[in-house]
């Protein structure tokens, strides 16, 4: 299979699962915690993963999952072709919005990245792409990132994170606007289709950037994590994302 069959495939798993989706929401589901009490998980993130796995399991039998309701455990490196999956992105929305959150999918050959897709799944928004070809939102192509101003920047972080470190405080004070959506895969998208000019998290796992990592490369976006360093996506890790303007601004002062 070639990676535009790969990718079209990927795509159609994913609208799959955001009408999978839409319909369990007309039901009742359980809801769960994992780490601590927001910490939420609920029948349908585990479906939804499962649903991945067999499809996955089925027609790429040579390709990995790594996904966030379990499917994670067996991968310790990135060799080959990996699916990391973020089966519902952004969970306290879902729960308590019934928007606001997307399915994320990264695939990525040998640690890099070859296409990204992610679902706004309430508001019918696709953000898809494919290395070397571009990043589109529902089938038009977004625009390379351009040069702006950091007072004319919007940037999102949860506000937690800034209430604990005085040079992000310092940064909103230059910014034209913060905003907090509760989706690190719908910010990351919102950076590449240039809405947002940053995104910040102090925690965030391999299934929560992969997608949007991947769309960034696509726009001249930069992704690396709050020092700076390349990202793993094999352990949590820090996240910093900009448009490439706004990434130099900011990265002077968090030095
Ligand atoms: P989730 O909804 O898939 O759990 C919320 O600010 C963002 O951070 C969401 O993308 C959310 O993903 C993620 N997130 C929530 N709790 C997290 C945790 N304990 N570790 C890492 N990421 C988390
Ligand atoms: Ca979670
Ligand atoms: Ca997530
Ligand atoms: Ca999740």
């Amino acid at each position: 299979m070639n990676i535009h069959e790969l990718k079209d495939t990927a795509v159609r798993y994913v609208e799959e699962a955001g009408i999978y989706i839409k319909e369990e929401m007309k039901k009742s589901y359980h809801i769960d915690t994992k780490a601590n009490k927001n910490d939420l998980v609920t029948d349908v993130d585990k479906n939804v993963e499962l649903l991945f796995k067999e499809k996955i399991e089925h027609d790429f039998p040579e390709h990995r999952l790594m996904g966030e309701e379990g499917s994670f455990e067996d991968i310790k490196d990135l060799d080959g072709i990996v699916w990391i999956l973020d089966p519902i992105d952004g969970t306290m929305n879902f729960v308590h919005m019934s928007t606001n959150f997307a399915v994320s999918v990264g695939i990525f050959e040998n640690g890099k990245p070859l296409i990204g897709i992610i679902l706004d799944v309430m508001n019918g928004e696709l953000f898809v792409s494919l290395t070397g070809e571009g990043a589109y939102l529902n089938d038009k192509k977004l625009p390379l990132l351009e040069e702006k101003p950091l007072d004319e920047a919007i940037v999102s972080f949860n506000t937690g994170w800034v209430l604990k470190d005085e040079k992000l405080q310092h940064i909103v004070k230059q910014v034209r606007g913060t905003r907090s959506f509760g989706s690190a895969a719908l910010e990351l998208a919102y950076v590449a289709a240039g809405r947002l000019d940053a995104y910040i998290s102090m925690n965030l796992a391999p299934w929560d950037v992969a997608g949007g990592y991947a769309l960034l490369q696509e726009v001249g976006g930069i992704a690396t994590n709050y020092e700076g360093n390349k990202l793993s996506f094999l352990d949590k890790d820090t996240l910093f994302a900009a448009n490439p303007y706004i990434y130099r601004e900011i990265d002077a002062q968090l030095k």
